[in-house]
């Protein structure tokens, strides 16, 4: 059966939209995708960061939460992750934000993920994709952090076909 999932992205190392480009085409053998806006974003945590690219993928997959995470994962070390430290600079980052309705909460796992609702990076793209997107119940549309958002649009939503 199918789920639609969504999968956060992040980079501000290396040559950012290259690398969130090629993350979007691995995403692409992993079933149907769409894709938000390309957004800059100022750096949350340790402020002596360079700004990040950031954009959220819909994905509609067959593939159990774990499996997907394992994919994400692959994915991540393939573009030659550097991860220094917590909240810190990395090449990629791949987030699974929502996988269906499901609450999932084990060892590898927190799905929603942890700060989706305070954090206007992830909640901007997901709009883009889907306006009445809901967790648990709250709209995201609703949420005061879309007032004043930090985030600048660089390109629409074709930045992955430039
Ligand atoms: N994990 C648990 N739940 C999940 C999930 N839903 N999706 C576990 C993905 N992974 C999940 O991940 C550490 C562990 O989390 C994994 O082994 C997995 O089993 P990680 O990617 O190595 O750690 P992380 O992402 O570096 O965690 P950290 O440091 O808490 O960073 P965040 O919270 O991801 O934030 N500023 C802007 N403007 N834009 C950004 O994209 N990103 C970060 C990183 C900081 N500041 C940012 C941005
Ligand atoms: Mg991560």
């Amino acid at each position: 059966m199918s789920v639609v999932s969504y999968i956060g992205l992040g980079s501000n190392l290396g040559d950012s939209q290259e690398i969130l480009k090629e993350a979007i085409e691995k995403l692409q053998s992993l079933g149907q995708v769409r894709v938000s806006k390309l957004y800059q974003s100022p750096p949350m945590g340790p402020q002596d960061q360079p700004n990040y690219f950031n954009a959220v993928a819909e994905l509609v997959t067959e593939l159990e939460p774990l499996a997907l995470l394992d994919e994400l994962q692959r994915f991540e070390n393939e573009s030659g992750r550097v991860r220094l430290r917590r909240w810190g600079e990395r090449t990629l980052d791949l987030d699974l934000l929502l996988y269906g309705q499901e609450n999932i909460q084990n060892e590898r796992l927190t799905v929603p993920h942890v700060g989706i609702l305070e954090r206007d990076f992830v909640v901007i793209p997901l709009l883009d994709l889907d306006p009445t997107i809901q967790i648990a119940g709250q709209s995201l549309a609703n949420l005061e952090l879309t007032q004043h958002a930090t985030l600048t649009a660089l390109a629409d939503e074709s930045w992955i076909n430039e």
